[in-house]
């Protein structure tokens, strides 16, 4: 097996034009380095070094690189990386590698590289297939270049494949779609646009009674982000059009993710404080962020009122939607469908879910790559964040059993040579008995069968989830209101607190509900809940360390608006004074 020793000369070379700061130490954080613009050069040529070494231990399947801040402010910029399964699940080791890289003085990079290559036993001689693809921030360009330059230095003759302005969810998918040899879609943006909007089409088409045309129009905030772009690149397709009227705002000509998009949205609590408010009630509205791969919807009500549906309601519209066709298609006896959240997802939502609706639920770690994982579980596995990052896993026993059962039940392939049947197609998701003839659980497994097709399976997809979600309301015949009221949130408040060491803070557990340092925390947290709601279940309130920014989070969440609030400053005030507060003290929620 031939060394890096070969490549050495030219991966010093290179990364001259590229030099570190001296002392620069950056963490690989929830979902990659995220920093001010400025300091990113020499981590995204070494992210375009570890993703060539990916793509060689992979045998030279492609893997992917996305220059991305996400929903963070236009000057920072930062990296996500795409493994050969065009996931996002790097195991610890890689992360390990990826810090050890970016974080190496000048003069240790090749031993780092070396180091590497060597842990993972790469065969460097294998050809590397890396993707690249970056969001709209100024800085992507170059720092694009750079990735480039990298991959370059180690890849082999094939240059990297340059995908330009794509969302996150489109280069998951275009890698997907290359390591598939095509199975999975056609790598490119008509492919990924085709493969949508065909399954999108099915599924609404299935819809009875028709929708009228009011009940077709959306309006999106697209953050002044990428999926603006996108959005109305997929929008010129001629049927899509008919189907879904889109008012795009916040499409480019402001500052990106500035008082618009999904975390401000979600976070503030309030609708984007720039572009185009809809002007009426009951109309729905979504909020994509900067790089497309998070979703809420949102709606202002007759009184004015804001009302937020966050990731925690689509995982709730979505599991029952697929639940219901599982039971109609005679699956659910064979397939087990559960729901993953975080411990920031809304109680009534998880309780919903459990109760309510009878799926199976799971709570992990804040990060995609947790929920990913632990969605696979199932066989088909729902799973999003509150802050609306979320898609649906079907394992590949249920991939199989729905397109053997959709084949089964329509050897001709399509929906068009439905005939008589399409009556009863409308029903599948009617509140009947559910007794089921043939023709309604022939209806469920097509309608299984599309909805595989419109899922992003790779990654939480804002316009994959924002057409399923489209679709879903057009099945149930549901209003955006009826869909909001099917539980209620408790009201909650999420706060930060600056510190200087935010390491200070760990937590314990697979959900990160409690903290084991530093000591003190956790009692004082325990002694705020109990006297802010008498130890009753719904009220309740955790602190963790922030993967993304230098701040402690602390989340609260009670019976009523005033308590919610209430006890977030407490426990931003406990947090301040036991773990090494710096400013001023955190003030009370006005
Ligand atoms: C990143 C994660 C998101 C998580 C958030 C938490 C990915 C693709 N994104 O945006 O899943 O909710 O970080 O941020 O993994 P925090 O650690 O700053 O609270
Ligand atoms: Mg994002």
């Amino acid at each position: 097996m031939s060394t890096i020793s070969q490549f050495e000369s030219v991966v010093s070379q290179k990364s001259l034009l590229h030099p570190k700061p001296p002392g620069l130490v950056l963490q690989y954080g929830t979902s990659g380095f995220r920093a001010d613009a400025g300091q990113l050069d020499h981590v995204l040529f070494r992210m375009g070094l570890l993703a060539a070494l990916m793509s060689k231990k992979a045998r030279g399947a492609a893997v992917g690189l996305v220059v991305t801040a996400s929903h963070n402010p236009d000057q920072d910029n930062g990296v996500k990386l795409v493994d050969a399964t065009g996931e996002a699940v790097m195991s610890p080791a890689w992360e390990r590698h990826a810090a050890r890289l970016a974080n190496a003085e000048q003069d240790r990079l090749l031993a780092a590289l070396r180091d590497v290559a060597e842990a993972e036993a790469v065969d460097v001689s294998q050809e590397a297939r890396v993707l690249l693809g970056r969001d709209t921030r100024s800085s992507g360009e170059a720092l694009s270049r750079a990735a480039r330059d990298g991959v370059s230095a180690l890849g082999g003759p094939a240059a990297p494949r340059d995908y330009g302005l794509v969302t996150t969810p489109q280069l998951h998918y275009m890698v997907r779609c290359r390591n598939t040899q095509g199975g999975y879609g056609e790598a490119t943006a008509e492919g990924y646009y085709r493969k949508l909007s065909r399954a999108f089409l099915r599924l609404v088409g299935r819809a009875r009674p028709e929708r009228a045309d009011e009940q077709k129009r959306l309006w999106l905030d697209g953050a002044n982000g990428v999926g603006a772009l996108k959005v109305r690149e997929m929008m010129e397709m001629d049927d899509l059009k008919e189907e879904l009227q889109i008012s795009l705002f916040n499409d480019g000509g402001g500052r990106l993710n500035h008082r618009c998009g999904a975390d401000y949205v979600k976070v503030q609590q309030r609708p984007p404080a720039t572009g185009v408010p809809p002007a009426r009630g009951g109309q729905r509205c979504c909020s994509f962020d900067g790089d497309a791969d998070r979703l809420v919807y949102y709606y202002g009500d007759s009184d004015g009122c804001f009302h937020l549906l966050d990731g925690d309601k689509m995982a709730a519209l979505i599991s029952v939607f697929l639940k219901e066709l599982l039971a109609r298609a005679g699956l659910l006896g064979d397939l087990e469908i559960g729901a993953v959240q975080t411990a920031y997802a809304n109680g009534s939502s998880t309780a919903y879910l459990q109760d309510v609706a009878k799926v199976a639920v799971r709570c992990v770690r804040t990060g995609v790559k947790h929920l990913h994982r632990a969605a696979r579980d199932f066989d088909v596995g729902v799973y999003f964040e509150a802050n609306g990052h979320g898609t649906v896993l079907f394992s590949e026993a249920a991939g199989k059993k729905i397109r053997l059962l959709a084949a089964e039940e329509d050897p001709a392939g399509g929906p068009e040579d439905l005939g008589a049947a399409e009556e009863d197609l409308a029903s599948c998701c009617s509140d009947d008995d559910g007794s089921g003839g043939r023709w309604k659980k022939r209806a469920a497994a097509l309608l299984l069968r599309d909805t595989v097709d419109l899922v992003n399976q790779t990654v939480g997809d804002a316009i994959s989830d924002m057409l399923l979600v489209e679709a879903v309301l057009a099945l149930q015949g549901m209003t955006v209101e009826q869909w909001d009221a099917t539980y209620t949130d408790l009201p909650s408040r999420q706060l930060e607190v600056k510190v200087s060491d935010r390491g200070a803070i760990r937590t314990a557990g697979e959900d990160e509900r409690r903290t084991v340092s530093p000591s003190g925390l956790q009692e004082a947290i325990d002694g705020l809940v109990e006297s802010c709601g008498g130890g009753q279940w719904r009220t309740r309130c955790f602190v963790r360390p922030s993967g993304t920014e230098d701040v402690i989070r602390v989340y609260a969440e009670a019976e009523t608006r005033e308590v919610a609030d209430a006890l977030a400053h407490q426990v931003s005030l406990a947090v301040y004074r036991l773990a090494g507060g710096v400013g001023d003290e955190p003030k009370p929620v006005v």
